[in-house]
């Protein structure tokens, strides 16, 4: 039976209690760096150069204009330059250090805001803003914190560099560890996503399918608003992350 989800406001919710070896797995959207400055998608969105995320975000849009992609990720290199984690981060960074092993944060966001918080095992499954890597050849991805808003940056075998970013399309890192780490978790959180982009926004339906050696994993949304796919958790806990992830888990 699929659980009805109690949707409320944050403050309405006891802390998510986490007793001793339980495996926690949270999944990061861009609503947790948003009070942080960093734009989210559904702002950004539309509003990007009369373009739309989905049509620049494409290995099509970068063979169409390479240019026009290199500004709009520059441009997002210039802005993320200065800014700072908020208590969101801060929060996932302390319970990394309580849980070691037993916490898994993949993120969705290329943003670097979680490692500046201190957070040390991040999963990046859509890559990350400040790497760059080659259109063509196999040289690893490497750190580049420049911004091309004229010339094109090229690799030494003469192809175009692009950003070490997954784009629309193309297939997300890491799925294997995620999917391991998903079927094994006995609560689940999802933070700031729309819930609008797959496979991200199918991970909690995922854990429906698969009970972990103790039943079913517990799955929980906290963010602005009620997400897409909403029906999947069994609690959504509406409001900012910086003021519901400082107290949102109880640990024992
Ligand atoms: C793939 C990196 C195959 C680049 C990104 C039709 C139907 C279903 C699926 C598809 C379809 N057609 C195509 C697809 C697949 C496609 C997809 O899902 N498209 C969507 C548009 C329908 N997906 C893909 O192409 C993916 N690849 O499918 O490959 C495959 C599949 C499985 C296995 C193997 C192969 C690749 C998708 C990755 C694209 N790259 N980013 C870059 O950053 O530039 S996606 C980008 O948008 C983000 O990374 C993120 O994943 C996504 C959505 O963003 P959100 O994080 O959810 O942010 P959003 O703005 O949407 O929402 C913010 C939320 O925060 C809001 O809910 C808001 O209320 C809340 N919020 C705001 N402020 C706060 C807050 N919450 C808390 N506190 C606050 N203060
Ligand atoms: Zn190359």
């Amino acid at each position: 039976m699929i659980p009805i989800p109690k949707v409320a406001p944050g403050a309405q919710f006891a802390p998510l209690r986490v007793p001793r070896g339980a495996r926690v797995f949270v999944l990061t959207g861009a609503g947790i760096s948003a009070e942080s400055g960093v734009a989210t998608f559904r702002d950004a969105g539309g509003l990007w150069e009369q373009h739309r995320i989905e049509d620049v975000a494409t290995p099509d849009g970068f063979e169409r204009d390479p240019r026009l992609v290199w500004r709009f990720y520059s441009e997002r290199r210039r802005k993320a330059g200065a800014v700072r984690p908020n208590p969101a981060h801060d929060a996932l960074a302390h319970l990394e250090e309580r849980l070691g092993g037993d916490f898994f944060l993949c993120t969705q966001n290329v943003d670097p805001l979680h490692e500046r918080a201190g957070s040390r095992r991040v999963v990046h499954m859509h890559g990350e803003l400040f790497r760059t890597r080659c259109s063509v050849c196999d040289r690893p991805p490497f750190a580049d914190e420049s911004a091309y808003f004229d010339a094109l940056p090229r690799c030494g075998c003469g192809a175009l560099l692009r950003p070490a970013v997954v784009w629309f399309g193309e297939t997300p890192l890491e799925l294997e560890a995620i999917f391991t780490a998903l079927s094994a978790c006995d609560l689940f959180v999802t933070v700031g996503s729309s819930g609008a982009v797959y496979p991200a926004a199918g991970f909690v339906s995922h854990l429906r399918n698969v009970a972990g050696s103790r039943g079913f994993a517990r799955a929980v949304y906290v963010g602005l608003e009620r997400p897409e796919n909403a029906h999947c958790f069994d609690e959504c806990r509406l409001g900012k992350a910086g003021e519901l992830l400082p107290s949102l888990f109880g640990l024992e």
